[in-house]
Order: structure tokens, then sequence, then C-alpha cells
């Protein structure tokens, strides 16, 4: 099964100091260790491949795709750090790696490895590997489809009982800036808050969370001003769209309301189901207050954003206060167990 797919890329890669690293789901170098980069390049460039699987599938028998704008070299098997990497260069610039496990065999993915490249971009509208998230979102992509790849072909032609497969939500979460989105993420992830965070997100921040067999990325995008266009590139084979609203903020309500139906009208997203979280609740209702003063300020949200006008998905409007995680865990298992 594919645990892990990253990209290498920089100008000098001997420089590894000036290479960009992305990787998905783990972040590879997740303890500052640039050895195992450096493995990998030295693998590459120099044929020196350690421990190899299977040596008569070499680096040198590079086989040029001339497709397009893109070329990919042959994928090459390496065993690095006891690690099974299986990685390709493209258009002799960048390194993209697929990680196994041990007891996979890298070359049951050549073909699907290479057909996804090749189609996701080739096809015109394709990633230029110039902007950081477009990148990170051909990453997961690619990291989807191999490994459903794997779950359903390969696993399924070497058992013989039932295997559960995993499933994968992507998650979209997005809102304005301030309305406690990266508080929600961190909530669900570690469990913790903390108050007066003010450290405003600035590029895609992408969490994962597993539950049994099922896997959820949530996409967290920033939510300033400048950033907004970019939410646009975020949205990609996401199975489930979270608007996220500051209600105790009821001066920027217009402004929210403008920025989720410009979304809304120019992207088409129609339906994929959308949540919309009143997050902040504890702000707005005191302890000795009922529920109902909630349900008459739903109310009123669900007029001023004007969201019986959603017609093209289901959507559900739940208040949330991750401070005091107020529905915190209802909304877990909803996203759980939508899709
Ligand atoms: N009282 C209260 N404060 C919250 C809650 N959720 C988040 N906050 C606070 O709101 C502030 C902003 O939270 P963030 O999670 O950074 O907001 P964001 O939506 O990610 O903001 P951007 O990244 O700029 O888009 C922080 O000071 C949080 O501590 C909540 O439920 N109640
Ligand atoms: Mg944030």
């Amino acid at each position: 099964m594919l645990s892990n797919i990253f990209l290498l890329k920089g100008k000098n890669f001997h420089d590894l100091n000036s290479l960009d690293v992305y990787s998905y789901p783990d972040d590879i170098l997740k303890n500052g260790n640039r050895d195992f980069v450096k493995k990998v390049i030295i693998g590459h460039d120099q044929g020196v491949i350690e421990n190899s699987r299977n040596d008569q599938d070499s680096s040198n028998q590079k086989i040029k795709h001339e497709l397009n704008h893109f070329t990919m070299d042959c994928p090459v098997p390496q065993v690095i750090d006891d690690l099974n990497v299986y990685t390709s260069c493209i258009n002799s610039k960048m390194i993209i790696g697929l990680i196994f496990n041990k007891d996979d065999n890298p070359h049951d993915y050549k073909e699907i490895f290479e057909d996804l490249f090749y189609e996701m971009l080739n096809n015109g509208k394709c990633c230029k590997f110039e902007d950081e998230m477009e990148i990170e979102n051909f990453l997961i992509t690619l990291f989807i489809d191999i490994r459903r790849y794997g779950d359903e072909f390969i696993e399924k032609a070497s058992e013989i009982s039932f295997k559960p497969t995993g499933i994968f939500i992507k998650v979209f979460l997005f809102g304005i800036d301030d309305v406690g989105k990266t508080s929600f993420v961190r909530r669900i992830k570690t469990g913790e808050f903390i108050d007066n965070y003010l450290t405003p997100t600035r590029k895609f921040n992408i969490e994962h969370v597993q539950k049994q067999n099922r896997y959820l990325a949530i996409w967290d995008m920033p939510g300033q001003r400048a950033f907004r266009e970019k939410w646009f590139k975020g949205i990609q084979d996401s199975n489930i769209i979270i608007y996220m609203i500051d209600v105790a903020n009821q001066l920027r309500f217009e402004e929210s309301k403008r920025e989720l139906w410009n979304f809304m009208n120019k992207h088409d997203s129609s339906g994929i189901p959308l949540i919309i979280l009143g997050n902040k609740t504890d702000l707005i209702k005191k302890p000795e207050e009922q529920d109902n003063t909630l349900i008459r300020t739903k109310q009123e949200i669900i007029d001023f954003f004007e969201l019986d006008r959603i017609n093209d998905r289901d959507y559900f409007f739940y208040f949330t206060s991750v401070k005091t995680n107020y529905n915190m865990n209802k909304i877990i298992n909803t996203l759980f167990n939508t899709v």
C-alpha cells in the first residue's frame, strides 16, 4: 500500500538547503532530517541504488514519454533507510517519489503511476509546478488515486478474504479570517484549544486525521483577503465543504456572506455537501441561557446569509464553539460518516 508521496524541486539538487520539499500525508522532513532527501538524490543521480530490489530495471533504462510539455523518466525502485521508495525525475528538474509498504512491489504500480501522472499534467489545465498550492493539490490527488488503485486492484488480486478498503475524505474548510478555522482543525487533530492564538494562516494548512479505515484530509484555507483567490485552487476533488462564520462578530457578516456567495457563484461545486459552522457561540451564549437563544439566532443567520437559496446540494448549519468543544463531536462524526 502506498504510504507517502513526495516531490523535490529546486535549481540545484546538490544544494539541499535550496530545495523545496513537498510531501503527503506525512512530512518527510519531520525531524529536520534531510538525510533521506540526500539519499534519494544520490540514488537518482549516479545510479547508486542501495539494496536495489530489481537491478534489471535500473535508472539507465530511462524511457521518455514525449507528451506535451511534461515528461517523466522511468521510475527507479530503491530501498532507502529501510523504506521502499519509487522515484522518477520530471523534466530533469524535479523528483517525484512514492513510498510503499515493505511488502509491496513498486513495479505493480508503474503503469498507474505513469498514466495518472500524464493524465493530470498534460491535459490542458495542468499544474505548472510554480504555485505551492497547485503542487500540494497535485500530490494529494495522485496519492489518493494511486492508493485507491492499490486498494481496488492490487490488494484484491492477492487477497481471497474480504478486506475493507480505506476511504479518503477531503474536507475543504474556508471562511474569512479570524473565524476559528485553524483552531477547529487543531481541536480535531490534537484535542487542544489555544486562546488568543493569533497566527493567521498563510498557506494551505493540510491536516490528516484517521479513524478506523477512514482518513480525513482537512484543507484549512487562509482567510485573509489577500489569500481568498487561492480558495479556488484548493477545492479540487473535495468531498465536503465547510464554511465557517464567527457568530460573535456580526459586523463582518456582510463581508462573510459576500465571500460565500462569490465563491459559490464563481466555482461550480454543486453536489458537494456544504456544512456551515457558526463558530464562537461561547461568546454569544451565556451558560445559563437555554438553547432556544441559539435556535433564534440560527434562523436569523440562515435568513441573513440567504442560505435557503442554496438549491444545488445539501447544506447543514451547526453552531460550534471550538473553545468549549460545543458540538465538536457531532461535527467530527458527521465528517467521518458523510460520503
Ligand atoms: N472565544 C472563542 N475564540 C475562538 C474560537 N475559535 C477560535 N477562537 C479564537 O479566534 C482567533 C482566530 O482563530 P484562528 O483559528 O486562527 O482563525 P482562522 O479562521 O484560522 O483565521 P485565518 O487563518 O486568518 O483565516 C484565535 O484567537 C482563536 O483562539 C471559539 O470557539 N471561541
Ligand atoms: Mg487559520
